[in-house]
Formats: structure tokens, C-alpha cells, sequence
């Protein structure tokens, strides 16, 4: 499929897709949702991929949900562009693959949130993280309030919703929002790199961990064990499993194959 505002380079198992809209700082429109909606099912059914890099072309990573666009919203609207955004984003967290956030500039608002469903988030000394929502009369609206305080803790999460700040990197790296801050001019190197380390390993134990992981933070403890254990039993049904545990007893690096 063409894409509009976005663009896809595949490269050594991993997709390097960039939000291209600079002229508005990438800000998330109805066509880069729906774009991100339709690529994201590629993605998930690409067998050549097997790791995402989310990016955005120029100063923004993305600068919010686009404010020409909900200007004139009523509540129902308001409401379904905000349920439209938020199945985007859990599709995105959920999507079977590692996906990792090379933020170069602005994530703001609805370019926080997109960056939240990422698994990893590098960021660039550029960065600017922020939820300035409250400033424009409305809350975040592709779940924010729900991603932010999970990542960072409740308290942090309502002092930056409620203030509406603007965080930089070094901030956003100390209160855990970001894994790792890197010079400008390293992020995508550094984004690649991380890609291509975790496309080493063996995929479905990858993807199985990612299930266990989101699955298990959602339910209490003891669900939670019993989903890893499934997920860690299914991995002995792989060729994989067999390869990774062969290679150790042999002393070699294991060749994965995904099956
Ligand atoms: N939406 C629409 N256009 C935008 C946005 C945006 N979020 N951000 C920037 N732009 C446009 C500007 O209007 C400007 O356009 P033009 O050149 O036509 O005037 C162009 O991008 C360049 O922006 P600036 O000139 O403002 O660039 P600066 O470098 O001076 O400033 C900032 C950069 C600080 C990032 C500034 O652009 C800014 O504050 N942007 C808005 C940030 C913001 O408030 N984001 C949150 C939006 S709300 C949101 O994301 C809610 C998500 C949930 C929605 C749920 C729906 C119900």
C-alpha cells in the first residue's frame, strides 16, 4: 500500500517507518491514524519483519493529535477521534514484534502517547516529552492517563498531566519515560543496532515474552505466573527452543529460524 504521510524502509528484518508530515511537526491527522492503522496490519503480517523503528521526519517526533482538526469537534466526535487513536496505539503495543521509539524532537500529547505503546523509546538530547492537554481544555485522549502513570508512577504522572510541562530528555530518561538519551546524530544508529541485537535472538521467544509482559501487568500476580508459564511452555514446541539450547551445549552462537 502507499502511504501519504508516512514512510517505510525495510531493512535487515527491521522497518524503519517515519511519520512525514513536517510541515504541522508530524501532528497525527485522521489520514497518519489511518495510515498507521493499515501499515501496522502489514507489518504484523510480514514474515521479513521482525522489528519496528518509529520515527518522525524533521524537528518533531510528532507534535500532538492535530488541534486544526479537533478544533471543531463536538463531544461525539471528540470522542470517537479519541477512540480512533487509542485502537491505533494498542495495535501498535500490541503487535507481536518488538517496536522501538527513536524519538528525534517533540513528542507532545498525542506524540507522548504514541511513543508510550512503543516497547523501547531512545531518545534523542533533542527530545521534548510533555502531555499539554490541560492548556487546550481537553485531557489526553489516546490513553495517556493510562500509559504515563504506568510507566512513570501515579505521582509523576498527574504532576506532568495536571501542569501541562514540557520535559526534556535528560528528565524524561531520570523518571524512567525513556530507556536511553543519545546524541542526535546517534539515534537512528542507536535505534538499529538495539533492533538488530533483539532480531538475534530466537523471535518466538522474543514475541512470547512481549505477550507475557503486556498480558501479565494487567492482572493480578497469580494470572499473571500462569501466563508466563504457558508462554514459557509453548517456547519448548519450537525448533528454536531445541537450536538455542544446542548451541549452548555446543558452544556456538544458536541459529534461529523462527519456527
Ligand atoms: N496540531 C496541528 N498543528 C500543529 C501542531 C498540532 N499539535 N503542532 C504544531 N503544529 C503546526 C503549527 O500550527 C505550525 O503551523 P503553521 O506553520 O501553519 O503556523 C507548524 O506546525 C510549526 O509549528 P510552530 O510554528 O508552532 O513551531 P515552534 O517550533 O514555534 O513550536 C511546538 C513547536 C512547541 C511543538 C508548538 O508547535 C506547539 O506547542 N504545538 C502544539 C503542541 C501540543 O499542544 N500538542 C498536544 C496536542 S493535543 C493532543 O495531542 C491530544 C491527544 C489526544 C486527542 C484525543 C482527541 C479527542
Amino acid at each position: 500500500m502507499e502511504y501519504s504521510k508516512l514512510s517505510v524502509k525495510k531493512e535487515n528484518g527491521t522497518a524503519i517507518v517515519k511519520i512525514n508530515n513536517p510541515q504541522s511537526l508530524n501532528a497525527l491527522d485522521s489520514t497518519i491514524l489511518g495510515e498507521l492503522d493499515a501499515l501496522f496490519t502489514e507489518l504484523e503480517n510480514d514474515c521479513s519483519v521482525s522489528a519496528v523503528i518509529l520515527t518522525g521526519e524533521g524537528k518533531a517526533f510528532v507534535a500532538g493529535a492535530d488541534i486544526t482538526e479537533m478544533s471543531g469537534m463536538n463531544a461525539s466526535q471528540g470522542k470517537a477521534f479519541g477512540e480512533k487513536g487509542a485502537r491505533v496505539f494498542r495495535k501498535i503495543e500490541l503487535l507481536s514484534k518488538p517496536v522501538i521509539a527513536a524519538v528525534n524532537g517533540y513528542a507532545l500529547g498525542g506524540g507522548c502517547e504514541l511513543a508510550m505503546c512503543c516497547d523501547i523509546r531512545i531518545a534523542s538530547e533533542k527530545a521534548k516529552f510533555g502531555q499539554p492537554e490541560v492548556g487546550l481544555g481537553i485531557t489526553p485522549g489516546f490513553s495517556g492517563t493510562q500509559r504515563l502513570p504506568r510507566l512513570v508512577g501515579i505521582g509523576k504522572a498527574k504532576e506532568l498531566i495536571y501542569t501541562a510541562d514540557v520535559i526534556d530528555a535528560g528528565e524524561a530518561y531520570r523518571i524512567g519515560l525513556v530507556n536511553k538519551v543519545v546524541e542526535p546524530q546517534e539515534l537512528m544508529n542507536t535505534a538499529i543496532a538495539l533492533a538488530e541485537k533483539i532480531a538475534k535472538k530466537a523471535p518466538i521467544a522474543v514475541k512470547n515474552s512481549k505477550e507475557a509482559i503486556n498480558r501479565g501487568m494487567q492482572c493480578g500476580m497469580d494470572e499473571a505466573i500462569n501466563i508466563e508459564a504457558s508462554l514459557f511452555g509453548l517456547c519448548f514446541a519450537t525448533e528454536d527452543q531445541k537450536e538455542g539450547m544446542k548451541a549452548f551445549m555446543e558452544k556456538r552462537e544458536a541459529k534461529f529460524n523462527n519456527r
